[in-house]
Formats: C-alpha cells, sequence, structure tokens
C-alpha cells in the first residue's frame, strides 16, 4: 500500500524535472513538464492504471468501475487530481502532492469494487507562469478553451500554439481534451491549504467551500525617458515614481476593502541608472470572497492608478491577462470530504473545518463541466510558492485515509442513486 514516505519521496522526485537544477520550476509544454508526466504515467501504470497525455498536455491514468477481475468499462468517471506546474522558484507540494496523493489512492483502491471509472489527472498548466493565463489544463478539459490564447507568448516570445508544436501537440486539435459532463462523476482535489489556518487551529485537515475567483492584469505606466541630471522635477514623467505610487495605491486599497491583491512583478525600462524610466509594467493579482467584491475592488484601484498616472503627466495601459469565476465545491461532494476527514484521527476530526480557498485551483475550471470538492492539507507556517513549502508526514497520512473514505463515500451515494 502506498504509504505518506511514498508520496513525499515521489514529490522529491519530481523536483528533479525543472528548467533549473539550482531550483524548482517547471512551466507549460516543456521538456521538464514532459518528463514530470512520464514519471506521473509510470506511478500510474504501477497502481493499474491505463495511462495517456491528452490533446492539451495534462497526463492522464484510468481504471474502469466494477473490479479488474469484473470490469464494467465506460462508466463516467470519479477523477482526483492537481496540477504539475509550478510557478517560478516552488515549493514541492503546491500541485505535485494532490497528483501523487491521487495516484496513491488508486493504487490502495486498485481491487475495490466501484460504481464509477475512476481517473487520475495531472494537469499542465494550472499556474498560467508561462503564458500569463492559468488553468490552461483544466480549461482546455472543462470545454473552456478560448482559441485566441494560442496567440499568447512567453517570455522568450515564444507562442502558445509554437509550444504545443515543440511539444509534439497540435493546438489545433486541443478541444479533443474536452470532457463531457456525462462522462464525469465529479471531481476531488488534494491541495495544501497555502495559508495559516489548519496549522493555527492545530489540525492536520480542512474542507472547501468556495473557491476565490482570480483576475490578473498587466499595467504599463507611460513616462518619457530623460537624462538624470539634466532634467529638473517639474519637466519629470518619471514612469517608475508612478508605479511605484501604484503599488502603494493597491495594498492600501486591498487591505482597507477586504481584498487581496498583490504586485509580483515590476519592470521598468531602460533600466539605466542615469536614466529617468520611461515605462514601467507590473502584475496586478485581485481576488476576493466573491466575484462582485473583486470586480468592485477592480473599478476602484483601475480609477485610482488612472488618477495617479494623470497627476504625474503619465498614461496607463491595460490589459487583463486572466479572469476565473469564483467556484462553489458541491455540497455532496463537500459533504464526501468531510466524511473522510471524519473518518481519520485528526484533531477535531468529528466537526472538520471549514475553509474558502483564495488561492485558485484547478477545481475552479472543472467547476464548469462537473462537480467539485477539495480536501485541504496543513503546510509549515502557511507557507506557499516558496522553496519553504514543506508539510508533515502524519498530515499526508491522514489525507491519504480521507481522500481514500472520501471516494469511498462517492461511491456509496452513486450506487445508491442507481
Ligand atoms: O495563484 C494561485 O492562487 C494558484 O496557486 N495558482
Ligand atoms: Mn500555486
Ligand atoms: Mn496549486
Amino acid at each position: 500500500m502506498t504509504t505518506a514516505a511514498d508520496v513525499l519521496a515521489r514529490c522529491a522526485e519530481l523536483d528533479r524535472c525543472s528548467a533549473s537544477p539550482h531550483h524548482l520550476e517547471r512551466v507549460h509544454l516543456t521538456p521538464e513538464h514532459a518528463a514530470a508526466n512520464r514519471l506521473a504515467a509510470g506511478w500510474m501504470a504501477e497502481a493499474g492504471l491505463r495511462t495517456w497525455q491528452d490533446a492539451a498536455g495534462n497526463q492522464w491514468g484510468r481504471r474502469e468501475a466494477g473490479t479488474p477481475d469484473r470490469p464494467d468499462p465506460g462508466r463516467p468517471a470519479l477523477v482526483l487530481g492537481s496540477h504539475l506546474d509550478t510557478v517560478p522558484d516552488a515549493g514541492s507540494y503546491d500541485g505535485m502532492l494532490g497528483v501523487v496523493m491521487a495516484i496513491a489512492v488508486a493504487e490502495r483502491l486498485r481491487g475495490t469494487e466501484l460504481p464509477f471509472a475512476l481517473e487520475v489527472v495531472g494537469f499542465g498548466d494550472e499556474e498560467g507562469a508561462r503564458f500569463g493565463k492559468a488553468l490552461l489544463g483544466s480549461s482546455a478539459v472543462a470545454g473552456s478553451w478560448d482559441p485566441a490564447w494560442e496567440d499568447l507568448r512567453d517570455r522568450a516570445g515564444v507562442s502558445l500554439r509554437q509550444a504545443f508544436l515543440d511539444a509534439g501537440l497540435d493546438a489545433a486539435r486541443v478541444g479533443e481534451a474536452a470532457r463531457r459532463p456525462e462522462d464525469l462523476v465529479g471531481y476531488l482535489e488534494a491541495h495544501i491549504e497555502q495559508g495559516p489556518h489548519l496549522e493555527a487551529a492545530d489540525r492536520s485537515l480542512g474542507y472547501v467551500t468556495t473557491i476565490a475567483g482570480a483576475r490578473r492584469f498587466l499595467l504599463s505606466v507611460v513616462g518619457e525617458a530623460r537624462h538624470a541630471g539634466g532634467t529638473p522635477y517639474p519637466r519629470r514623467r518619471d514612469a517608475l515614481v508612478g508605479a511605484g505610487e501604484a503599488v502603494v495605491a493597491v495594498e492600501r486599497l486591498a487591505r482597507d476593502g477586504g481584498c487581496l491583491a498583490t504586485v509580483g512583478r515590476l519592470e521598468v525600462w531602460p533600466g539605466a541608472v542615469n536614466v529617468i524610466p520611461g515605462r514601467a509594467e507590473l502584475t496586478l493579482d485581485l481576488r476576493a470572497a466573491t466575484d462582485a467584491e473583486r470586480d468592485a475592488m477592480w473599478d476602484r484601484m483601475h480609477a485610482e492608478i488612472a488618477a495617479i498616472c494623470g497627476r504625474r503627466g503619465l498614461t496607463l495601459e491595460v490589459v487583463e491577462t486572466h479572469r476565473a469565476p469564483a467556484a462553489p465545491c458541491a455540497a455532496w461532494l463537500q459533504q464526501a470530504v468531510v466524511d473522510g476527514i471524519r473518518s481519520t484521527d485528526d484533531h477535531g476530526a468529528d466537526d472538520p473545518l471549514a475553509l474558502w480557498s483564495p488561492a485558485g485551483h484547478d477545481a475552479m475550471a472543472l467547476a464548469a463541466v462537473t462537480d467539485v470538492g477539495m480536501l485541504f492539507l496543513r503546510c509549515a507556517d502557511g507557507i506557499s510558492h516558496s522553496p519553504d513549502e514543506d508539510v508533515r508526514a502524519i498530515d499526508v497520512a491522514r489525507g491519504l485515509d480521507a481522500l481514500q473514505a472520501a471516494v469511498l463515500r462517492v461511491a456509496a451515494v452513486v450506487a445508491a442513486r442507481a
């Protein structure tokens, strides 16, 4: 039986599939992504799953309903999984833990009769780190693909369309990755919390009620490059000072307005010590508990940043690079996860902790095509999107037991419907 130690060892093995030997970085449709898919496929096959890579670059495994000796082929599938891509300089568990736990649960249930097929998926791009648009892999599966995304370019200027070709895929065929609602029972994702609440409550596990919808933008502040010595202040249109004032306003508005906004990247041109910056580009990631709160906050932020630029003689260019609606977890799958947690010896397991997720997940894309549920695991100090990401073996052990019990709870519900 696959143990928590096996899961942690596999997450460590996946760390080797990286763009750099010095830090973990694995983005969509790269050789390291292909290597991670091959590793996951090998573990899926060892768990008795048939494996394939879909037209969007996601890695899949499937066992049929019934039992290995008496399969009931072609039944709708319960899908377990998460993502295999990472942010730059990532931790080992955001995404990968959920994929490896899903494979472990499939292996544990190998001989168990199920009224549905069981599938495991490793999505190829949840973070959006390469092309700016997140959830590319799961959006393809949900049938939400936008062909305009194929013109998106990474920082080296490679288009998504070309990246498909480089990976041996064809963007024109991405529609083949879409799944029909009638072929799916639901989707369950185990994921680290990426926040402090489980640790504060001294719990291994929690269940997710809803996943916040994020909007992401690329804001360009345009001024005028001029001589740092010869240009008096009244003649300056300094793009960096304007962008800096905007960054501080973003934090103030979000903090006062109960939202979460982050400027993750700021770039300045021409970037010379003795030149007043003529252009500054900053990314904005904006989230809130509801889409309405998020959208109202964007309107306020946009107006204030525009006013800052106006006062400074700067122009503002706005490109929205990503938008995902908030996704509620289906009540019956929340209940299955609750029952799963209750089956463990977690602290407070008789009354599992409900959490909304400010972090985005593939489940929010899958919610467009099937019901979704999520199991959260404690992570050290709530840290994520950092090499300091860490999980305890006991939490992974309890998570495996809870996910396995949740699958069996779903099986009981589905069997009762028949
Ligand atoms: O950004 C997020 O919330 C997720 O980790 N992609
Ligand atoms: Mn992430
Ligand atoms: Mn994630």
